[in-house]
This record gives structure tokens, C-alpha cells and sequence, in this order.
């Protein structure tokens, strides 16, 4: 039989033989991995559990709110505040900040998260996911501050995604490549299926919300106009489209087979940089495209690059397969 690797096993070998994960790091990572499995649990039972539906409320961002969303955040906060591996954490359905409480140790680690990705998708009974950052506090005496998370995404010491769908599946990186679990339910652990993904350089696949078209910018009408010409026209081949509008799932489909993603800027809203979240949707997501070998831009920049300038700042998404990418953003620097 083939040799089964846990979550708990692949962190330790990390830890011991490659030296990318401290004691502290390997432990958040477990706990989060952990609180994953119960929001995936919640999940599942969907109407019988009474967890489908909307909470009545709005976050910060002015989005309804649904019951799983709130679900989801305590499941994390609950779990990740008592180990003392954490200083703060800081979510999509949190206003500002949370600080772990007085009553437990503080860690030096900073943990940020999209507790429930895809909201739109959950009464439906389509793939959802949980999406999370992990960033270490600045150094220095002072108690733990909502500056400190507003640190560029090349920053991060860890990232990954938990995927809800058919399976459940864990995507991580600890910046060393990107190893993907899967739930064994019987047995409660996350099993290693992959490691080493990669994503490959060219596509035809795109992922976009073509109802958007009439409000994008030139350079993605131009890109997306030109897979549409497919064979007759200058990229010489047909594409195929998919939209699951779930951020993690469609992510997840590029990491299996490639692919190009984009939430772009567009008209509708011409003061927000996009709809994506910078700090817990593009940074993790493109961390994890990047150690795949893929790339992440906002049309302009690298994403991991971006300065932020608040813990909600939203930005407009390119990623997934390189020359994809680097064709698009080429045609924004073209203007
Ligand atoms: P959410 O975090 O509130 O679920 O919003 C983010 C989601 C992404 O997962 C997805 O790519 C996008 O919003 C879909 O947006 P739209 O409904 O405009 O297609
Ligand atoms: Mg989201």
C-alpha cells in the first residue's frame, strides 16, 4: 500500500529536514488545518444542520452577511486564540483587527483570513472555500497594532486555501512550492495527494464574469476579446470559459490544470481598485500561484509587491498561468 503522509507529518518533515517551519508556524498551521475540517463539517450539513441562509447583517464592507460566514469567523477565532502562536487576527467579516485576549499568551504571528470565500455560492450548494495569510508581527515591545498587518504580500510566511467542494482540499505554502491534502473522512486528517504543484505557462482557459464586459477597462476588453476570436483570430487557438464565482475554487481548477483568473477594476465602481480583497484574497492566492510557477499582477504590478494602505483595501486580480498573465498585463502597460 502506498505510504499515507499527513498534514501533522509533511509540517514536521518540513520542519525537521527542510528548516522552513518554526515549532510556533507548524502549530498555527495545524490549528488552522484543524478549524478548516469543523467549517467543512458545517458545510456539509448545509440544511440540516440550519446553517444555510443570510445572518441579517452587514460586514464592514457592506455585504450581507450569511449564517455561514459568521460560522466560519468564530470557528477560526476559536481556534487559532488560545495557543499562544498568535498576536492578532484579522478577517473579511471583522471590522478591525482582533487582538488574541489577555488571558492567553501572545505568539508573534499575525493570521488573516477569508473565513467563508464565495459566499454567493453557498445556498446553492456550490465549491466554497476558506482562504488564509499568515504574517509574523514586527519585532519591538509595543502590544500588537492594525499596522502591522499592512505589510506587501511578499511578506508572508505561509498562505493557503481550504476548498469545500466534492472533496475537501487543503492547498498550502510555506514558501517552498505548494503541496495539496485531502480530508479522509473516515480517519478525520488531512492526507497529502500532491506535492510540487505546477501550473502550466500557457492556457486555454479563462476565467472572468463576462456580464461585466461593458465596464471593463481596454487592455482585459482587448485580452478577452482576442480568446473569443479563437482560431480566426490572432491567438490562433479557441479558448474555453469557466465562473464559478467562488475566488477559491476557481483558483483551485488553475492549480489542477492552468488556467488565467480575473477580478478586474471596472467602471462600475470607479473609485474601488477592484472587488477583491488585497490582505486575505490576492496576497495568499497569489503566493500560492507563484510557487506554483504561475503569476499574480494587479495590471500593472506585481501583487505581492503592493504596499497596502488599509486592512480591506481591495485590488484588481490578474493571475493563474504565467504567459497568460504576463500577456495581459503587457497590454496594460501598452496604453
Ligand atoms: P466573497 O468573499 O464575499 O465571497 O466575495 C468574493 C467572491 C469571489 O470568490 C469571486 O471570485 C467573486 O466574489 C465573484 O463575484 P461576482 O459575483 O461579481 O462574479
Ligand atoms: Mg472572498
Amino acid at each position: 500500500m502506498a505510504k499515507r503522509i499527513s498534514l501533522t507529518r509533511y509540517l514536521v518533515e518540513q520542519q525537521r529536514v527542510a528548516g522552513h517551519i518554526p515549532s510556533e508556524l507548524r502549530l498555527l498551521l495545524e490549528v488552522v488545518a484543524r478549524a478548516c475540517k469543523s467549517i467543512s463539517q458545517a458545510v456539509n450539513k448545509g440544511a440540516l444542520g440550519g446553517v444555510l441562509g443570510s445572518a441579517d447583517s452587514e460586514n464592514v464592507q457592506g455585504e450581507m452577511q450569511k449564517k455561514l460566514d459568521i460560522i466560519a469567523n468564530e470557528v477560526l477565532i476559536e481556534a487559532n486564540e488560545w495557543g499562544g502562536h498568535l498576536a492578532a487576527m484579522a478577517s473579511e467579516e471583522m471590522d478591525g483587527i482582533y487582538v488574541v485576549p489577555n488571558r492567553y499568551p501572545q505568539g508573534e504571528y499575525l493570521l488573516l483570513f477569508d473565513p467563508l470565500d464565495g459566499s454567493s455560492n453557498i445556498d446553492v450548494n456550490v465549491s466554497i472555500g476558506t482562504i488564509f495569510s499568515v504574517l509574523k508581527k514586527p519585532e519591538g515591545d509595543r502590544g500588537v497594532e492594525e499596522t502591522d498587518f499592512l505589510q506587501p504580500g511578499s511578506h508572508q510566511v505561509a498562505a493557503g486555501y481550504c476548498v469545500y467542494g466534492p472533496q475537501t482540499t487543503l492547498v498550502l505554502t510555506v514558501g517552498d512550492g505548494v503541496a495539496m491534502f485531502t480530508l479522509d473522512r473516515e480517519q478525520g486528517s488531512f492526507v497529502l495527494t500532491q506535492e510540487n504543484v505546477r501550473i502550466p505557462e500557457d492556457t486555454k482557459e479563462f476565467a472572468i464574469n463576462m456580464s461585466n464586459m461593458r465596464h471593463w477597462d481596454e487592455p482585459v476588453r482587448r485580452y478577452i476579446d482576442e480568446c473569443l476570436q479563437g482560431k480566426e483570430g490572432p491567438r490562433g487557438k479557441d479558448f474555453n470559459m469557466r465562473w464559478i464565482a467562488s475566488m477559491v475554487a476557481d483558483v483551485h481548477r488553475i492549480m489542477s490544470r492552468g488556467g488565467i483568473f480575473m477580478y478586474p477594476w471596472d467602471k462600475r465602481e470607479p473609485n474601488k481598485p477592484g472587488k477583491l480583497r488585497l490582505l486575505y484574497e490576492a496576497n495568499p492566492m497569489g503566493w500560492l500561484i507563484e510557487q506554483a510557477g504561475g503569476a499574480a499582477t494587479n495590471g500593472r504590478q506585481r501583487i505581492l509587491d503592493i504596499q497596502p494602505g488599509h486592512l480591506h483595501e481591495r485590488v484588481s486580480v490578474i493571475l493563474g498561468s504565467k504567459n497568460e498573465v504576463e500577456r495581459v498585463t503587457s497590454y496594460h502597460s501598452a496604453l
